[in-house]
């Protein structure tokens, strides 16, 4: 009797693993609370523009920022500093990982940019596009050594 018995057993786990995982797909990484969507190459024209500076007082100006919820946003990251600074956008979680990682590098910074996060050499200007998806608070931080630490981080408010 016992192949009968498998056979309802393995539609049940078929169906818990589809319950588990209902509405919108989430991706398995970053791991941000706030889904995000990197744009792709040819993407429409960003609707929103955010003028943003890091500088060696360990600061990301604004410290609050608000952006619409499902369309691209590009963040204008300028760097007044003379040190290296980054604009690692993603929830406390991404955060903490992404600092854990720095640590772990001894300190360097991150070797090449992500979807979400790019490094600014000082006096230098760079572009970072992403559309959030979900409503909700995340953050952006640099994770050179101690900076995050120190307060160099940002609230975005999706809304
Ligand atoms: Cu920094």
């Amino acid at each position: 009797m016992r192949p009968i018995r498998l056979a309802p057993l393995a539609v049940v786990a078929v169906l818990a693993a589809a319950c588990s995982s209902p509405g919108t797909p989430v991706p398995a990484q970053p791991s941000a609370s706030v889904p995000i969507t990197p744009a792709s190459p040819a993407s429409v024209a960003p609707v929103t523009r955010i003028e943003v500076t890091l500088s060696d007082s360990l600061r990301i100006e604004p410290a609050g920022m608000t952006v619409p919820v499902g369309k691209p946003i590009t963040f204008v990251v300028t760097n007044k500093g003379t040190i290296l600074h980054e604009f690692v956008v993603g929830d406390q979680a991404f955060q903490d990982a992404h600092d854990q990682e720095m640590m772990a590098g001894g300190g360097m910074s991150m070797p090449k940019d992500e979807p979400t996060a790019i490094g600014v050499q000082p006096g230098a200007t760079k572009e970072l596009t992403m559309t959030f998806d979900k409503a909700g608070l995340t953050l952006a931080g640099c994770h050179v050594t101690g900076h995050f630490a120190a307060g160099m981080r940002a609230q975005i408010t999706v809304q």
